[in-house]
């Protein structure tokens, strides 16, 4: 991320070193079946995000992982962190269980979530047809229309619970209906179910475990007679009909342990986490009653509402994985077989993720980076089946009963490490009031989203100009509050907001202080750029409305090291002067070095001078005066970090200064892009190979590298597309590249392990294997 070489996978805290070993007591206190991790389990992680990212907790028997970017690199690498151990039952069966399910002639073995390469890949892109969007568009008519039967039944009665009444049912019908299983017994199912995800990821006593172990046993032989039953029907068109041909077909790839296996896990697995998914979005969105109301006026919310409910209280809380070979992660040493807890629930929260990553806000522009459909090669093949239930579900519910509240109730949940969602969910509402009563026409209202994440470029908040003023020569101030006067949301030294505005949308670095419920920003008039700024300048005024994304921020300051060197150039000073706020308030030894061309082209000197006296220095070029970067750059006290933003030269000069210094010495952010439109003339094209999917393609001249990657169906985060965010990087096997972001530093390029996909390509054509 923009040069962020932060302290990830360093403890945050080299203080509490009691609380920095992997064995501490709070690690030894972790209880993933009871307490704090069952009441919340990004909250009960709250410490280790902070102070131990990776801790070995004694009473599971488990590695936990808690940060989003070491869970995303676990999911990333699954030859190293192998996915065999994702189904294995979490709490050892007794023997007695064990001869229970032995007399079923339980065999449950790989699926598709716990097979390792390169069978895994192999097996899905078998099966994968039924999956993609086009496939997946005809089916939405189906969810609508189980939903409107559904509420029709419930919509005068004033009072029910939402899981009872169409929750558990409507997903559970579609999945039956995707696999194409008879819906003949889908009363015993919910039972199953239940008995699964005890038996697979809960703390059955040992009574219980005999009493499920029967459950499960019955499951298992329920799951074999209805796959003889399909085996009849050699026409049928479910994704298990599929699978049972492709058996036939390709026995080596898809065999008769794999068809039985993923009869069972699949029912569990293509219905519960929709219905304990959408369970916790009602709850989620009742209890943040404007959000709710925001979607009421505005459906075209939902999409990212339903992201931001699935970050939030997400129904896939933590899933396994476990190390082929000795390893670190954050930081920490990892043994060969060590069994990991990866918890996406904490890493949805993790502020180094998300700002205000605690913070419920559906306008949140990168909600969709959670993890609660995993991430890489096995990231969840029906997360699109998902998405639609849950948007339909809101759509409806919030057309349709508007006026709906959340009931007084206790909610429970079932108690086991992965699988979240409240039992119930009970909701009033005065049926006389219901909207349809007066305009019957709302019952049939119908606001189609296309299948898939939502887009970036569609989550914008409403916003409105407060006050605006001459911050210096060129530079507009512009403080910025909310359209519907409530509070922005949190940020923290270092983040940029996106301005939106008549079709530009432009950065700005927040620079105003951070406990604030507005946001202010400084705009220079940039007299040759692309017309963005120049836009700004012309119509800011006091009551302008306008749209913003984020924030976002990807120049964190890292709050752990010994000093600081805080250098601007120019317009560079709007983060700096955050960072330098946040440091006087942690009470830190920092100094602030301010270049510009003349005193009176540089924003916030006297804020500066009155905030941060004894440590400014101002180096006015119509004065005369120049930084000496390598005199600065000399004095960095030990464990010092530099945090730099300014012009390309200042930057570039400080990278070589600092080229023998430790690693994460110097963090910068550039303002603008180098310039990256293809000119296919110029261009050469190249292959790609991909490790993990086995997949090879071909990058044309014209395309860029993350084109050709979404355009293949793989998953990437990018933001930018301009080589200055970082945000669709890939990991680099072979190949040699030619950089073209001004994320990377020197170093970064030279071991070329790295590349943004959104800019950078091969060089001279030659082929790039990426992980
Ligand atoms: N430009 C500013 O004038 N002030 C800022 O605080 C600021 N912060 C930025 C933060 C980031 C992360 C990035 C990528 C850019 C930032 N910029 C800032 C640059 C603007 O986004 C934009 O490029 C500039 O206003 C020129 O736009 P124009 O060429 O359309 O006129």
């Amino acid at each position: 991320m923009a040069g962020g070489k932060s302290s990830k996978g360093r403890p945050d805290n080299p203080a509490a070193a009691e609380a920095q070993c992997p064995f501490s007591k709070k690690a030894a206190e972790f209880d993933a079946f009871a307490g704090p991790y069952q009441a919340d389990p990004a909250e009960a992680l709250r410490w280790s995000r902070e102070q131990l990212p990776v801790f070995y907790s004694p009473k599971l028997g488990y590695w936990v992982v808690s940060r989003y970017d070491d869970i995303k690199a676990v999911f990333r690498d699954n030859i190293l962190f192998s996915p065999r151990n994702a189904l294995e039952k979490i709490t050892p069966a007794t023997p007695e269980a064990m001869e229970v399910l032995k007399g079923y002639g339980y065999a449950m073995n790989r699926t598709m979530v716990n097979e390792d390469e390169p069978v895994h890949m192999e097996r899905r892109r078998a099966l994968m047809d039924h999956f993609l969007p086009d496939n997946l568009e005809a089916r939405q008519e189906m969810v609508r229309r189980l939903t409107r039967e559904k509420i029709d039944a419930f919509i005068d009665s004033g009072r029910v619970d939402l899981v009872d009444a169409m929750l558990y049912e409507v997903p559970l019908n579609v999945a039956l209906h995707f696999l194409g299983v008879p819906e003949d017994d889908i009363a015993v199912l919910k039972n199953f179910s239940v008995a699964h995800s005890v038996n697979t990821w809960g703390k059955p006593t040992d009574e219980q475990q005999v009493a499920i172990a029967h459950d499960v046993g019955q499951f298992w032989n329920y799951a074999g007679k209805i796959i003889e039953k399909m085996r009849k029907e050699p026409d049928g068109t479910g994704w298990m009909h599929e699978t049972i041909r492709k058996n036939a077909e390709m026995p080596d790839v898809v065999p008769d342990s794999y068809v039985h296996s993923m009869m069972m896990a699949i029912i569990v697995a293509a219905h519960e986490t929709t219905s304990l998914a959408s369970a916790g979005m009602f709850k989620t969105l009742l209890t943040h009653r404007q959000a709710w109301q925001d979607i009421c006026e505005d459906p075209s919310l939902i999409p990212n509402a339903v992201e931001e409910c699935l970050r939030y209280s997400g129904s896939i809380v933590a899933w396994r994985r476990q190390a082929t070979a000795a390893t670190s992660i954050g930081g920490v040493e990892i043994p060969e077989g060590a069994k990991l807890l990866i918890v996406q629930a904490s890493g949805n929260q993790d502020e180094r993720h998300f700002e205000d990553g605690d913070k419920f806000d559906i306008y949140r522009d990168n909600a969709v980076d959670h993890l609660t459909f995993g991430y890489g090669s096995h990231q969840c093949m029906g997360k699109n089946i998902a998405r639609m239930e849950m948007r339909i579900f809101l759509e409806e519910m919030t057309r349709r009963l508007p006026h709906l509240q959340l009931a007084e109730q206790e909610f429970t949940y079932l108690s086991n490490t992965s699988f979240r969602g409240p039992d119930h969910v009970w909701v009033e509402w005065d049926p006389v009031k219901n909207p349809e009563r007066a305009t019957s026409s709302i019952a049939n209202g119908n606001h189609h989203f296309p299948v898939g994440a939502p887009a970036r470029r569609d989550i914008a908040r409403k916003i409105r100009v407060k006050n605006v003023r001459r911050e210096a020569d060129g530079i507009l101030g512009l403080t910025i509050e909310d359209a519907k006067g409530r509070s922005l949301p949190g940020w923290s030294a270092g983040a940029h907001i996106e301005v939106c505005l008549e079709g530009f949308d432009r950065k700005y670095s927040l620079c105003g202080r951070a406990d604030g419920t507005d946001y202010d920003i400084a705009v220079l008039l940039e007299e040759d750029g692309r017309g963005g700024s120049r836009r700004i300048h012309e119509v800011a005024a006091e009551g302008l409305e306008l749209r913003l994304r984020g924030p976002s921020n990807l120049f964190r300051l890292d709050e752990q090291a010994s000093s600081y060197v805080l250098i601007a150039g120019g317009i560079g000073i709007t983060p700096i002067l955050a960072m330098a706020d946040r440091l006087k308030a942690l009470g830190r030894d920092y100094t602030i070095h301010y270049c510009g061309r003349s005193r009176g082209s540089m924003a916030f000197l006297d804020r500066l001078q009155a905030d941060h006296p004894g440590r400014l220095a101002i180096y006015a070029g119509d004065e005369g005066a120049r930084a000496d970067l390598a005199a600065i750059v000399a004095g960095l006290h030990d464990g010092g970090q530099i945090y730099a933003c300014g012009p390309q030269r200042m930057i570039s000069q400080l990278e070589d200064l600092t080229a023998s210094h430790p690693a994460g010495t110097l963090h910068f952010e550039h303002f603008s892009a180098q310039e990256t439109a293809l000119d296919p003339s110029k261009e050469n094209a190249f292959q790609v190979e991909l490790k993990d999917s086995g997949l090879t393609l071909d990058v044309a001249a014209d395309v860029t590298l993350l084109d050709a990657l979404l355009a293949s169906g793989i998953d990437i985060a990018c933001d930018c597309r301009e080589g200055l965010c970082g945000s669709c990087e890939v990991e680099v096997l072979e190949g040699e590249i030619d950089h073209r972001d001004v994320v990377l530093t020197r170093t970064e390029r030279a071991e070329n392990r790295r590349m943004m996909s959104c800019c950078s390509r091969s060089v001279k054509g030659g082929k790039v294997k990426l992980a």
